[in-house]
């Protein structure tokens, strides 16, 4: 394959974290189906955040394990490392030094305005340390090290792709063109596909209810009952409107799942009832997730080969990620190793 930035296709960076024993329908519908979409028309680099899961404690035996599934995952959903660059963070120590000089020129308080850090912090009460709270100063190196275009994120991730655009603007603004300035990506249907159980939720791998989410490699008893059990509204017939979170997710769920057009679908269960409905959105969840937990679990059964594809992936990013890093060690004064 050429090398990246010789092309002219745009760069395309995302990232997501190992923490949790699996990924919800909400990053596999929000994020990683999308990502290898994206592999057709882009240049593209898929990481296994596990930097930014040791923000929330880890036990690490787990950790470990999560990251291995995490990268297993990422090539069931389909993205290709003969033609994406696959990697995992910690594998290239360039981004945990970009992070400490991003680290210096982002300011406190803009930290201090992102949800999340808001959302974790009180989550987590009893450990609000600093790498909660700088986070975003690593997700911004993650992406800046690459020059990436665009970043393609759920909903939820926009505000630290804006952040991270900010911050490369204020360095370039110090030292001249040195970052691209990234965009987020966000996808027109699935960006936030809510909880089953609390529909004004988004979907989180961590909420501790079962019901509340579909686990990537549930089984199909396992969905069917997720789907039975999801919280609706009295009004009885599927159709979207503004005080019906529960119908609007399933109807985003059945489209993503089969293709079909949210009119198509309102159109498909007319006089219908939920019960037909929901059954319909299990068997066809069921469906598309088969082919990928069947591969994530025979992947996870050859730890050789993610192994070798996560040592060529690192090796490959780590040479890009060396040009910005050294780039930006210069600009800032840095005495260059003898
Ligand atoms: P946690 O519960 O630990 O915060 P999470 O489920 O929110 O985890 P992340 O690892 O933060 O997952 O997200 C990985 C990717 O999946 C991100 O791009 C994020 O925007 C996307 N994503 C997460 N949840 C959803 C959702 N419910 N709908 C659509 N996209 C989602
Ligand atoms: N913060 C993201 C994961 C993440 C990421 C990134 C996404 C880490 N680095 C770089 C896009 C680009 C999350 O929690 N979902």
């Amino acid at each position: 394959m050429p090398e990246i930035a010789e092309e002219k296709k745009k760069i395309v960076l995302s990232g997501i974290q190992p923490s949790g024993d699996q990924f919800t329908l909400g990053n596999y519908i929000g994020a990683i189906r999308n990502w290898a979409l994206m592999q057709e028309s882009f240049d593209c680099l898929y990481m296994v955040a596990n930097e930014h899961s040791i923000t929330v404690r880890q036990v690490p035996a787990k950790l470990r394990e999560n990251t291995y599934r995490a990268l297993a995952s990422l090539l069931a959903a389909g993205i290709d490392p003969q033609k994406s660059i696959v990697f995992i963070q910690s594998h290239v120590p360039a981004h945990a030094e970009l992070a400490w000089i991003l680290d210096c020129y982002t300011m406190f308080g803009e930290l201090s305005r992102m949800t999340q850090f808001k959302d974790k912090s009180s989550k987590n009460a009893d450990n609000i340390n600093a790498g909660l709270f700088t986070y975003p100063a690593l997700m911004a190196a993650d992406i800046l090290l690459y020059q990436a275009d665009l970043v393609p994120v759920g909903a939820d991730q926009k505000q630290h792709v804006e952040i991270a655009r900010d911050i490369a603007g204020r360095f370039n603004g110090l030292y001249g063109n040195t970052f691209r300035l990234p965009e987020p990506y966000i996808p027109a249907v699935g960006a936030k596909i809510m909880s089953l159980a609390e529909p004004e939720r988004k979907m989180s791998k961590s909420d501790a209810n079962e019901n509340a989410k579909i686990l990537v490699m549930d089984g199909p008893d396992d969905i069917m009952r997720k789907f039975k059990r999801a919280v609706t509204d009295s009004y009885g017939e599927v159709k979207r409107g503004e005080d019906k979170p529960g119908i609007n997710n399933l109807i985003t769920i059945y489209s993503v799942a089969t293709g079909k057009t949210p009119e198509q679908v309102e159109a498909e269960f007319e006089g219908k009832g939920y019960g037909d409905f929901k059954r319909a959105c299990g068997e066809a969840v069921v469906e598309l997730l088969r082919p990928f937990r069947e591969q994530v679990e025979d992947l996870m059964k050859n730890r050789d080969y993610l192994d070798q594809v996560a040592a060529a992936g690192a090796e490959r990013a780590e040479r890009l990620a060396l040009r910005t890093l050294s780039k930006v060690q210069k600009k800032v004064g840095f005495v260059p190793r003898p």
